[in-house]
């Protein structure tokens, strides 16, 4: 396949770029940090969603690749930001083949250590469908990461396999409900009682939950609430190319 080849293409000839979602704080509308996503501006196809190439890149063995350029990206991001007195938190997302990567730890390590960039900084965001892959393997890389010092955070939350004897087991700091839930909150009281739970249950667990999908006010002051600890979505700012951030940090400040 064309685009297969393309892939790797894009790696050395900067197609792709990433852009960044503000997360705030949901009692205060405080700026807490992004989300990073990537984009593939393709030479001749254009623009292709990630959706689309994340999947070829896992089937055509293309996603550590992709990752590892992903991670580096990121890293030098939050230097930059760091030395213009920026310190920001980044969540960036794992794919399944990341997940059960016993070499990312010590690869993410070395590229914080070479950016100089802390731990803390860092969230990954990993969903359930990537865990119950292989949840022996995912267990032991998670735990690896979480002792480097980064964040966890499960994606997607409630779409996937919400097994809740897995949760236990995992060594994640937040949970991150899903925007198919979060869309419907004013229209439908069933996922009002969903998003309600899924709240309740994170902070019971000890753990910080996150709205994503955020597009309206009534969803905001639903979610703040409801005492969701962060909101994400195009209310509060789509996602921003790298160069944009510091210009609406100024300018919600
Ligand atoms: O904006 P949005 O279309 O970015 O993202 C669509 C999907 O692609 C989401 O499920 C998101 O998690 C995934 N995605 C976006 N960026 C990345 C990335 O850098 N790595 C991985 N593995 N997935 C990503
Ligand atoms: O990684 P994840 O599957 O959570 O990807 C987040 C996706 O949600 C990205 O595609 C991002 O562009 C998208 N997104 C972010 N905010 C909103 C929003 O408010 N509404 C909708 N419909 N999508 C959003
Ligand atoms: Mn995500
Ligand atoms: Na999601």
């Amino acid at each position: 396949l064309k685009l297969v080849r393309d892939l790797q293409q894009a790696v050395t000839d900067h197609q792709l770029f990433m852009v960044y979602q503000p997360q705030t704080a949901a009692p205060t509308g405080c700026l807490t940090g992004f989300e990073a996503l990537m984009r593939w501006q393709h030479p001749e196809l254009g623009f292709i969603p990630p959706d689309e190439f994340i999947s070829l890149a896992e089937q055509s063995g293309h996603m550590t690749l992709l990752s590892q350029w992903m991670i580096e990206t990121v890293c030098r991001q939050l230097a930059e930001w760091n030395t213009q007195g920026h310190r920001l938190r980044v969540a960036i997302n794992l794919s399944a083949r990341d997940v059960v990567d016993p070499t990312l730890a010590d690869r993410l390590e070395q590229v914080l250590l070479a950016h100089d960039v802390a731990a803390d900084q860092l969230t990954l965001e990993v969903t359930e469908s990537a865990i119950i892959q292989d949840p022996v393997m995912a267990v032991t890389v998670l735990e690896r990461l979480r002792r480097a010092g980064v964040r966890i955070a499960i994606d997607d939350y409630g779409t996937g396999y919400s097994s809740l004897s897995q949760l236990r087991t995992l060594p994640v700091r937040e949970l991150k409900i899903d925007k198919s839930f979060v869309l419907g909150l004013e229209e439908r009281e069933e996922d009002r009682i969903i998003v309600r739970s899924t709240i309740e249950l994170g902070h019971n667990l000890g753990l910080e939950v996150v709205a994503e999908g955020v597009e309206t006010e009534a969803a905001r002051q639903l979610l703040a609430n409801l005492g969701c600890n962060y909101l994400q979505g195009y209310l509060i700012s789509r996602p921003l190319p790298a160069q944009a951030v510091p210009g609406w940090i100024a300018d919600g400040a």
